[in-house]
């Protein structure tokens, strides 16, 4: 096992990755900008070194810093969180080369999955079922057209470099094709520097729902179940839970099994998400994730199992710790993100925290790296804590989460806190009657009145 390790991380997760490491005997060194000198995350590490100026371009994604930065300590692996540098191949690659190990999978499964038309190519051949489309880059409109009469409309332009919702385009008939081609090209090439699209039959109101898989590297993979996640706004989850409402342990099983074997059969290391989108009773791939995601807790909690613990464990080469036979569900959990914004708007609100309680009890796990006085810097993400709750049932998660909310006190800053008091009164939540949809549309009718 390592010795040290390096996390390429800032914030809760940064703080959730020293946690897994302590445990495990394993020595920490966090990297900051100077923005962040007082931030948990440096202070929990056992050594800290400083990477840069605030900018996260100069200190959280530069690789010589963080490079250097792991040469000076010692340490013999690299956390990279998600966000920031975590599904970048070629620093991925870089640290491979320096002889360190990359807590993640392979610079070549990163690649792939990075490339939403070889991710489907890789998945349809694996057997996990796709969304209808085109198999390849569609390069000229005449080809366009073939494929728009193939699959019919309405259809989605996608761009091939492009995940989580950024450059597509809804076209609803023939005559939007030609403008909408040459409009995704274009937004394509100056957001990714390619304009490689493809184009996918357009699903016009399903759910999110996304299977976390693991696998060590040496032909073993598991799943470990599926994650509800269609409350979302603007490509943000809010508010997750694991299972989901509409998923049967049957169709759990079944698709929980397609893509653990499709992971075996890729010998994929460390853990994995695979997108779907689900309509009607059916899954589609859209994308694959090769990091760990802010909403593990929810799959953590409701398996017992702890996913960064055995992040670490098979980077080092270890086997997966538990079969598939191990794993049983159990009960119900929920995550709601907590944002420093203001509603209802959701713009930024960094500044000083004057008071921080955080809830506690059984079944309430907080996840963050906040503390009393803490000023949040303006530079980074949002996100400052993540509220998780167990119970026996749904039901049960969604009073205990109530209950959570009502101690939870984060002063001198604006939050989305009063959004879940809200969102939980809503029938829809209560039955887990919601698509991707529902949230932007409750937001816009509903949000507005309050506050
Ligand atoms: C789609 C879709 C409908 N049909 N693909 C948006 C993010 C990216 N990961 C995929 N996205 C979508 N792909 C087909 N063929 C609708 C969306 C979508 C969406 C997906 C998941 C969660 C929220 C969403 C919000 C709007 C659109």
């Amino acid at each position: 096992m390592f010795q040290k390790i390096l996390i390429a991380n800032r914030g809760e997760i940064a703080l959730r990755i020293v946690r897994a490491a302590k445990e495990m005997d394993i020595a920490t060194v966090a990297v900051h900008s100077t923005a962040d000198s007082d931030a948990m995350h440096v202070r929990m590490a056992d050594e800290s070194v400083c990477i840069g100026p605030p900018p996260s371009i100069s200190s959280y994604l530069s690789p010589v810093g963080i490079m250097s930065a792991c040469e000076i300590t010692g340490a013999e692996a690299i956390h990279p969180g998600y966000g920031f540098l975590s599904e970048n191949a070629l620093f991925a690659q870089v640290v491979k080369d320096h002889g360190i190990t990359f807590i993640g999978p392979t610079t070549e499964h990163i690649q792939i999955m990075g490339n939403k038309i070889e991710a489907k190519k890789t998945m349809k051949k694996l057997g996990v079922p796709c969304v209808p489309g085109s198999a390849s880059a569609i390069d000229t409109l005449e080809r366009a057209h073939k494929v728009a009469e193939m699959i019919g409309y309405p259809l989605l332009i996608k761009a091939k470099a492009g995940g989580g919702g950024r450059g597509m385009k809804v076209i609803s008939s023939a005559d939007e094709l030609e403008n909408g081609f040459r409009t995704a090209r274009g937004e394509s090439r100056i957001a990714f520097g390619d304009d490689d699209v493809y184009i996918e039959k357009y699903l016009n109101n399903p759910r999110h729902i996304e299977v976390q898989i693991f696998g060590d590297g040496l032909g073993n993979a598991v799943h470990l179940g599926e994650r509800e996640c269609s409350l979302q706004r603007r490509h943000q989850k809010i508010f997750e839970e694991a299972p989901s409402p509409v998923i049967t342990a049957e169709q759990r099983e079944n698709i929980g099994r397609i893509c653990a074997e499709a992971m075996a059969e890729m010998k994929y290391i460390g853990a994995g998400t695979i997108e779907f989108l689900y309509q009607s009773g059916e899954f589609y791939f859209i994308e694959m994730n090769t990091r760990i995601q802010v909403e593990h807790p929810i799959t953590e909690t409701v398996y017992g199992i702890d996913l960064v613990r055995e992040q670490i464990r098979v980077a080092a080469g270890l086997p997966l710790s538990f079969s598939q036979d191990d794993l049983t569900l159990k009960g119900h959990a929920i995550e709601v993100r907590i944002n420093a914004e203001k509603l209802p708007n959701f713009d930024p609100s960094p500044g000083r925290i004057s008071q921080f309680h955080a809830p506690g009890g059984l079944g309430v796990r907080i996840d963050s790296a906040l503390y009393d006085g803490y000023t949040i810097p303006p530079h980074y993400d949002s996100l400052i804590g993540k509220l998780i709750v167990h119970g026996e049932n749904r039901h049960a998660a969604l009073i205990r989460l109530s209950r959570a909310l009502d101690e939870l006190v984060i002063d001198g800053i604006n939050t989305t806190i009063p959004l879940f008091h809200s969102l939980l009164e809503e029938p829809d939540i209560e039955s887990g009657n919601y698509s991707i949809h529902w949230l932007e549309n409750w937001i816009e009718s509903k949000l507005r009145h309050i506050q």
